[in-house]
């Protein structure tokens, strides 16, 4: 039995997601070299600091053996939640320095963008450093499409964070790291993710007096270690659970702004899938076999497939707009086999 279903459906998707941190080298202890001096978090790739100048977005590491090093360092000592290094800005300094509203951040490029409707969990430590004066509550994460860069004042992000540190409590514990964790759901190709405080002074919830005081050094300054961003749920759809369907979309437009990027088929319990796309001279651009896939249970079980076709040839190069045409085999848990066949436009 056939339904056709004009809704997107994951589920049980084998595609969908799994438990990989799209946050790489999350725990800022792979280096491309040793960090000897401050604002050098781009020696732990795949970090980089937002604010090109002035800024000093930190990168620790026990390489270094000195003021950038760990357990001890310039700021304080603090054993890296994971491995050897860590990360430190500052995200408030009412008194540190002349202009208001000084900030610091770190951010890193995503392994893969995010996907529309989709529920991530992210996680990571910080820990406040031991010679800070103040303690404040608002550390947050931004995840946006496009990287965000600054050159110049105002040094304040002020976006909107998906995820922020939900306590009023100020952090202020200088031993242990504190985890700050939450979820959101994603809009669709998000591929950055910048760790900070988005929020101005007056609005910053902070300590109202010192935590401690340490000449010269009123401002809050917190290390920062192990950041994971995980697909923790598929988007909340109803799913028939003991029918077969096909969803074939009939349009994609694969120009990288999250709206509809791939050229996604939806198989649900079906035995086997043969998914082919051809140009009009009959050349074929794309193909998915179910057969070829590791973990296939074809014949024995009914599973969901969810090929996705990005718009480029097996070679990598990006096809032209125009009409394409399918041709989708599919076999039911019945043992038949049916074949779907039709045109699809790709726009850029
Ligand atoms: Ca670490
Ligand atoms: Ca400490």
């Amino acid at each position: 039995m056939k339904q056709l279903l004009f809704i997107l459906l994951f589920g049980l998707s084998i595609f969908s997601f799994g438990q990989t941190n799209l946050v790489s080298n999350s725990g800022f202890d792979i280096l491309s070299q040793c960090p000897y001096s401050s604002g050098q978090i781009n020696f732990a790739p795949s970090w980089f600091q937002p604010i090109r100048q002035v800024s000093s977005s930190d990168l620790y590491n026990s390489c270094n053996g000195g003021g950038y090093s760990t357990p001890l360092n310039i700021v304080g000592h603090q054993i890296p939640y994971s491995d050897s290094g860590y990360s430190g800005i500052i995200l408030y300094a009412p008194l540190f320095v002349s202009f208001k509203n000084y900030r610091e951040y770190i951010e890193a490029y995503l392994i893969s963008p995010l996907k529309k409707e989709y529920t991530y969990c992210v996680e990571f430590h910080v820990s406040l450093a031991d010679t800070t004066n103040y303690a404040i509550s608002s550390i947050g994460v931004h995840f946006s499409t496009d990287s965000l860069l600054i050159d110049s004042f105002p040094y304040l992000i002020n976006v909107s964070p998906q995820i922020q540190n939900d306590s009023l409590t100020t952090i202020s514990d200088k031993e242990n790291w504190t985890k700050i964790s939450g979820n959101f759901i994603a809009i669709g190709g998000e591929r950055f993710l910048t760790i900070g405080n988005f929020f101005d002074d007056t609005q910053t919830i902070k300590n109202s007096t010192r935590v401690s005081n340490y000449p010269n050094n009123d401002y809050a300054y917190y290390y920062i270690d192990n950041v994971s961003v995980y697909a923790c749920d598929s988007p909340l759809v109803e799913e028939p659970q003991d029918s077969t369907f096909i969803f074939i979309p009939n349009v994609f437009s694969p120009n990288q702004d999250g709206e509809n990027d791939l050229w996604e088929v939806i198989a649900n319990k079906v035995n086997s899938l043969n998914v082919k796309v051809f140009n009009r001279w009959g050349e074929q651009v794309y193909i998915f076999n179910s057969k070829n896939l590791q973990s296939d249970t074809s014949s024995t079980h009914s599973v969901t497939y969810n090929p996705a076709w990005d718009g480029y040839t097996p070679t990598g190069k990006p096809v032209p707009e125009g009409t394409y045409f399918y041709i989708v085999q599919y076999t039911l848990p019945s043992g038949e086999t049916k074949v779907e066949k039709g045109n699809l436009t790709l726009i850029r």
